[in-house]
């Protein structure tokens, strides 16, 4: 006890901190630690009006966020779970080693599993829900390149055989074998989400915890528990679309959703934040965007150590490591780790001194330990009212030791030489002999074993085995010949573009009794862009929290309308996000059982061009739905210039298998291409989507000629013919969307002028033709017995007379992909090049589409012919006045 005065102002500042820290801890007795938040909170709000500047720090100490004393103890053995856990390991290390000693170069990945094992398992027996309870099931994002070790696991539950993980990447094989990364399209009974480039999952897993309380709020399905996982690496959160959406997931509150971020501090080349912390820098980001963030980053061993650690140095220890050290402290034997790490301090090395270097050196991690993982786990799944981050700290190729544990070349480890194997084998504990381990056999104990049953024995209590894909829906045939019957009368007189068109089929199948409340429409912030705004007053706007103020317009007819139960999905500008809603709800077929009817518009340069790698996942996923760009066509879209004016969007779709994709240019068209589409995803449960491009020029729509539903869904048709059809020279000239209008005007020039009798053509899927024609000739290749199959290109213009012209808004690659299948040459016709600011005419002079330039295309043909004279050609490009030295615009 002092009897004398403080005398310098260093002891006076110390008690003054201990007082107050006195006065905290008595509050902290008394009223809890919500009351001292109030009070930190009160009195940082004192301190700014006073001027204080406080410190700003997103980031938590280096240490777990769950202490010690919130702990429950693991609910299942650990013992039995460890051994099982083992098996999984090296199965699935077998999987990798096998496949490479049999095929090298086969590829495959044992580190990343490696390090995520325990975060797994604990899952599985814990946590991760099935449906055959009749729960809706939790919707799991496995980490692609873990795909080894869910396979392991699944033939240990007996769900996949001993070949099927022999033929791991030789899905060629007799038999089938399994696909390198979770693909349903190739595993359609197993994989629900494919994961592996990179940075989908996560944003897909958003949209999709989102998309299921969308479900709910709308009524579609009763409220569920049910999660969405997502599994993804430290090094996958640089992909943008991994963290670009996060803030979504906290401002609508999805206590659904789950992310568990297995922190190895390494990616492929190195490590992920050799010079800082990856876990700091994600918990920034994570509590910054509002997510509850758990760190799981010491074992049980560490407790101990931490409640050693008094005065705050071991903590302090831990946060001043960089990644690119704590990588080396994992491949580094004890002693180095007790020099290095531990001997900073004095202190530090006290704490350790009952330790050996091989106890240092096991001291194990947060994420490799069950305990603290399924604590984690606890919390995120108890979360309420916003999503959950785990931050697990692992070692990347935990376990494989020399072979590559934490080591820069790990993550391509696929091969482990005979004595790895048996290190591996012994340090798991895996009852396979000397004489046998070499081959690394796999191996699984008998059916009545301990671990078979009670890993088992878990799935049943959570429902049955995970990953599970079903299609649970039955298939629907609605009528829609009321819905659709209008359009196919034309517009009468009526100016229309085949966007209004569009919004106006969209609003009439929102009506209909049968399936308007399974079509969702999707905008990312481009409704009013296509005339949709009447959508958000009929069915509204989804908000969750429905619409807590008064909106602007609230006067007016159109009102800017949120809703719980809203039908629109508007999901700003992020196309990205769109896509994903759109994923989400064209699979619901399989993953919730419900036909929702996705039709998600989008400006189309911002479509393949932009998202094509999600559109590419989603038709893995099997999706089915219309995503339609909106304002397409290079010439068509006027003034937005070389960024907007899309003419590459339906080359883009072309190598897309599911992706049927279409360029209709009437009102009859889009209606009989939409009803068809609506027959064969949900009628007759065929997994493709449709890509239909919109314009924004409004003309004219004709009733739908006689006979012409078949060509349109086909391809091609005539949409007018010729009113010359016993004039000498003749033509065929293709158009394709608004171009279509140009081929219409060329056919009056063509006839009145120059008296070539034409017959104008809607190519509506060069695609669709493309694909035939290929798919005839492959077939006729390997029958030259039978009678060769004819591509419909070829049986629609077998007697088509004179030469052939095709315009199109897109690349001249689009008329290009048939004109082998024609009687004759092509003269193609298209937009090549980077886009203009202009208005519609001057475009298509620019890049030579205009009924002009088809005019001349189709007596150049002619002259090709020898059926005019160069003369004739020349004139008319005198006369048509055109500039023949003018640019290219291909290369301009
Ligand atoms: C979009 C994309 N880019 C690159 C890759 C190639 N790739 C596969 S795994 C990997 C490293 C993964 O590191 P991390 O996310 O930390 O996962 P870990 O294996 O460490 O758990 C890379 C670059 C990919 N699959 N997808
Ligand atoms: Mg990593």
């Amino acid at each position: 006890m002092r009897n004398s005065a403080p005398t310098d102002a260093r002891e006076l500042e110390a008690i003054e901190t201990r007082e107050w820290l006195e006065s905290l801890d008595y509050v902290l007795q008394h009223g809890g630690p919500a009351r001292v938040g109030r009070l930190l909170r009160e009195l940082g709000i004192h301190a700014q009006k006073h001027g204080v500047k406080l410190p700003f720090t997103a980031n938590t100490p280096y240490i777990n966020t769950i202490h010690t004393s919130e702990e429950v103890p693991y609910p299942g053995s650990r013992e039995i779970e460890r051994r099982i856990k083992s098996l999984v390991r090296w199965n699935a290390m077998a999987m990798v080693v096998r496949a490479n000693r049999i095929e090298d170069g086969i590829g495959g990945h044992i580190s990343t599993f490696a390090s995520s094992a325990t975060l797994y398992e604990v899952a599985f027996n814990h946590f991760f829900r099935g449906r055959d309870d009749g729960h809706d099931g939790d919707n799991i994002y496995f980490q692609g390149h873990g795909s080894p070790g869910i396979y392991a696991r699944a033939f240990l539950e007996g769900r996949l055989s001993v070949e099927k993980l022999e033929n791991f990447r030789r899905e060629l094989k007799p038999g089938g074998g399994l696909s390198s990364y979770p693909h349903p399209w190739l595993m359609p009974d197993f994989w629900e989400f494919p994961t592996v480039s990179m940075g989908l999952g996560p944003i897909m897993a958003i949209y999709q915890a989102r998309f299921n309380r969308y479900l709910e709020d709308r009524g579609l399905k009763p409220r569920s528990d049910a999660k969405v996982w997502a599994f993804l690496g430290d090094g996958e959160t640089d992909e943008p679309e991994s963290l670009g959406a996060i803030t979504l997931a906290s401002r609508e509150r999805l206590d659904n959703l789950i992310f568990v971020i297995n922190c190895n501090l390494q990616r492929l080349d190195g490590p992920v934040r050799g010079n800082g912390q990856i876990i700091q820098e994600l918990e920034a980001i994570f509590r910054g965007a509002g997510w509850n963030v758990i760190k799981v980053l010491w074992g049980t061993e560490w407790d101990s150590l931490l409640e050693k650690d008094a005065e705050g140095l071991l903590i302090k220890r831990m946060g001043e490591i960089v990644d690119g050290e704590y990588q080396k402290y994992a491949v580094e034997s004890g002693a180095y780790v007790r020099k290095h790490f531990w001997g900073a301090d004095p202190r530090l090395l006290d704490m350790v001194k009952h330790l050996s270097d091989e106890q240092l050196k096991k001291l194990t991690l947060g994420g490799h330990d069950p305990s603290k993982v399924y604590n984690a786990y606890k919390r995120a799944a108890e979360s309420k009212g916003v999503p959950t981050v785990v931050l697990a700290r692992t070692i990347k190729g935990y376990g494989i030791g020399e072979a590559g544990e934490g080591k820069n070349i790990t993550h391509q480890q696929k091969k482990l030489n005979d004595e790895e194997v048996k290190a591996f084998r012994t340090r798991f504990g895996i009852p396979i002999s000397d004489e046998e381990v070499s081959k690394a056999p796999f191996y699984r104990p008998p059916q009545d074993s301990v671990e078979i049953n009670y890993m088992l024995e878990r799935r049943k209590a959570l429902g049955g085995a995970v990953p599970r894909r079903q299609v649970r829906t039955e298939p629907i045939r609605p009528k829609l010949a009321d819905t659709f019957g209008e359009f196919l009368k034309g517009t009468e007189a009526r100016k229309a573009s085949t966007t209004m068109v569009f919004v106006r089929m969209l609003s009439k199948l929102l009506r209909d009794e049968e399936i308007g409340r399974f079509v969702v429409p999707i905008v990312p912030d481009e409704a009013r862009t296509f005339g949709m705004e009447a959508l958000f007053r009929q069915v509204g706007i989804y908000s969750h929290s429905g619409q807590l103020y008064e909106p602007v317009d609230m006067d007016t007819l159109l009102y800017y309308k949120e809703v719980q139960d809203g039908q629109i999905l508007e999901e700003g500008i992020n196309e990205a996000g769109s896509m994903s809603s759109f994923i989400a709800a064209g699979t619901a077929y399989a993953t919730h059982g419900i036909n929702t009817i996705p039709f998600f518009i989008f400006y189309s340069m911002f479509g393949f061009q932009r998202i094509g790698d999600l559109i590419w996942a989603g038709a893995d996923m099997r999706m089915r739905g219309f995503v339609l760009g909106g304002t397409a066509g290079r010439t068509t879209l006027n003034g937005e210039g070389l960024q907007h004016q899309d003419g590459n969007s339906h080359v883009l779709a072309t190598p897309v298998p599911t992706c049927q994709a279409y360029d209709p240019a009437f009102a009859y068209e889009l209606a009989v291409i939409i009803e068809d589409g609506i027959k064969r995803m949900y009628g007759d449960q065929e997994n493709i989507f449709y890509y239909l491009t919109l314009m924004n020029e409004q003309y004219e729509h004709p009733p739908m000629p006689d006979g012409a539903r078949d060509g349109i869904l086909k391809g091609m048709y005539v949409a007018k013919p010729t009113g010359l059809p016993n004039a000498k020279l003749r033509a065929q000239v293709f158009g394709s969307g608004t171009i279509l209008m140009e081929a219409l005007k060329a056919q009056t020039i063509l006839e009145e002028k120059y008296g070539v009798g034409t017959d104008v053509w809607s190519v509506t899927s060069y695609l669709n033709l493309y694909r035939d024609g290929h798919a005839c000739e492959r077939w006729n290749r390997t029958h030259p017995n039978d009678k060769p199959r004819v591509p419909y290109v070829t049986q629609a213009t077998a007697n088509a007379p004179g030469v052939f012209v095709a315009a199109s808004d897109y690349l001249k690659a689009m008329p290009d992909y048939i004109d082998r299948w024609l009687p004759r040459r092509m003269q193609a016709l298209g937009t090549d090049g980077f886009g203009r600011s202009e208005t519609r005419a001057a475009l298509r002079d620019f890049f030579e589409v205009d009924a002009r330039f088809i005019t001349i295309a189709t007596l150049y043909q002619l002259l090709q012919d020898k059926q005019v004279e160069p003369d004739l050609v020349t004139q008319a490009i005198k006369d048509l006045e055109i500039d023949p030295e003018k640019v290219d615009p291909a290369v301009s």
